[in-house]
């Protein structure tokens, strides 16, 4: 993405896009890393000749990306295999053997952060034995691994590093009491970095790849894809919510300082760092993973759906008939997912979806279930009141979504933009450039003003929507007696 700022201009061009496709091999699910920087690399490329193109120069690079998986390099800088995806089932009951020696109300005291089966910690406490942990000298965040590569210099990222559990969000910095007692080295981890810090400039290896001509500045910015997000948010006030809609849907606010509560650790609620020294308080909900695994699902069963069509006839359908957790660790994995669906259906009694377009009800249904009710716990748990909600990311395209969302939460529900992520990037860079100036506010101004940008207001049946709210209360208060 190409983004070009100048006080009252913020426009972002779309020059390259690759796949993503991780691979499974030896019973473990991988990302195909190298694919990926190469995707990075040839994209670089493309952006320096559509800026060149513009009569422009380009001022600097950010990287985000997903967050908590890391690669391991040897002593030598070499990468020690492929990273492992935070969806691969090495941690499965890892967090027993955490929760033996560290109990989950002192970790979430310490680092604030929702317990997911993926966290860092717990993929470094899966891979204790490995070889390759036991060979590294070096641990680099997915964006900080990019980056080293670009730059031949390392960091940790603060944002991305809050979601390895090992941050405390009081001080900011690395929580020695939980490395220690989980017996994770933290001299594996290079310093720390700000969002907005300089990360070194392109080097040579990567000019030549690149074409690029200059050295040009790589600058951190909030290194998580969803701190980028947050920024990325263009909100004029500030009783706001957000939901960064994706793969994932992260739905919570933005505070000062963590919310550290037994009921908030209850609540499952994350204190993840966001840029400018805030807390992004929210609540990973599975999101569009769920639609996009069906999807694969159905084409590899040979009959591949057209996603504009699937989402008119699932407007058309019966509204909550079938509605399932879209919080539950249960939809993580990859593979079945229209069956994991009809499953989770069926356990709770209700209606089980037929057909594709009746499954995307379900999971829409679901989702904005799911949002009114991370909105609805944020300002209980923080004491904080929500006017608007904001939706950002690829599901601000999803009319039917926002505007499922909107009723559920019985607030209006402001759509865009969807390349918030990018935008939020882009925005900290510019700011470091010196090409703007001020806090998130001033920030946000710019994004308000210049992006495109749709309202929804709440309408429907709200009795309705708490009916079905209750109904997945009970079943996963259920799920918790078990
Ligand atoms: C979104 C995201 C979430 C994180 C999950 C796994 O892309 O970064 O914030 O919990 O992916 O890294």
């Amino acid at each position: 993405m190409v983004g070009t700022v100048a006080p009252g201009t913020l426009e972002l061009q779309e020059v390259h896009r690759f796949p993503n496709r991780p691979v499974r091999v030896a019973g473990t699910l991988h990302w195909d890393i190298l694919a990926l920087y190469q995707g990075v690399l040839d994209g670089l490329r493309t952006a320096a000749e559509a800026v060149r193109a513009k009569g422009n120069r380009l001022a600097g690079i950010g990287i985000d990306t997903w967050a908590v998986d890391y690669g391991l390099l040897g002593e030598d800088g070499t990468l020690l295999g492929n990273p492992v995806h935070y969806r691969d089932s090495r941690t499965d009951g890892t967090a027993e053997k955490v929760a033996a020696v560290l109990a989950p109300r002192d970790l979430y005291a310490a680092t604030g952060l929702q317990h997911l089966p993926f966290n860092t910690i717990y993929q470094l406490t899966a891979a204790q034995d490995s070889p390759a942990l036991g060979a590294a000298r070096r641990l680099l965040l997915i964006p900080d691994l990019v980056s080293y590569w670009l730059t031949g210099e390392a960091g940790t990222e603060l944002t991305n590093a809050s979601t390895t559990q090992l941050i405390d969000p009081r001080t900011r910095t690395w929580s020695r009491t939980v490395a220690d007692a989980l017996g994770i080295d933290l001299s594996l981890f290079p310093p720390l970095r700000h969002p907005g810090d300089p990360a070194g400039t392109l080097c040579e290896e990567s000019m030549a790849a690149t074409g690029i001509e200059e050295p040009v500045p790589v600058t951190a910015v909030g290194s998580h894809d969803t701190a980028s997000a947050v920024v990325g948010v263009p909100a004029t006030s500030p009783d706001f919510a957000y939901i960064a809609t994706g793969t994932w849907s992260l739905a919570g606010l933005e505070l000062d300082s963590p919310v550290l509560t037994e009921a908030s650790r209850r609540a499952n609620f994350t204190n993840e760092l966001g840029v400018d020294g805030t807390v992004r308080y929210l609540r990973n909900i599975m999101g569009l993973w769920m639609l996009q695994e069906c999807l694969r699902t159905w084409e590899a069963q040979g009959r591949p759906q057209d996603l504009r069509t699937l989402l008119d006839e699932a407007a058309r359908c019966a509204p909550l008939r079938s509605v399932v957790d879209a919080g539950a660790p249960e939809f993580i994995a990859p593979d079945r997912m229209p069956d994991r669906i009809a499953e989770a259906c069926r356990r709770a009694g209700r209606p089980v979806p037929r057909t594709p377009a009746e499954t995307t009800r379900c999971v829409l249904d679901s989702l904005a279930l799911a949002h009114r009710r991370a909105i609805e716990d944020a300002q209980r748990l923080s004491g904080r009141t929500v006017r608007t909600v904001h939706i950002v990311g690829g599901g601000a395209h999803n009319e039917l979504l926002c505007r499922l969302t909107a009723d559920a939460c019985g607030l209006p529900v402001l759509a865009g933009p969807a390349e918030a992520t990018a935008l939020g990037n882009v925005l900290v860079q510019a700011r470091t450039a010196g090409v703007l100036t001020g806090g998130l506010t001033d920030l946000r101004e710019l994004l308000h003003s210049t992006q495109p940008l749709r309202q929804y207001e709440p309408s429907g049946d709200q009795a309705a929507w708490s009916r079905a709210a209750a109904l997945v209360e009970g079943g996963r208060a259920e799920g918790q007696e078990e």
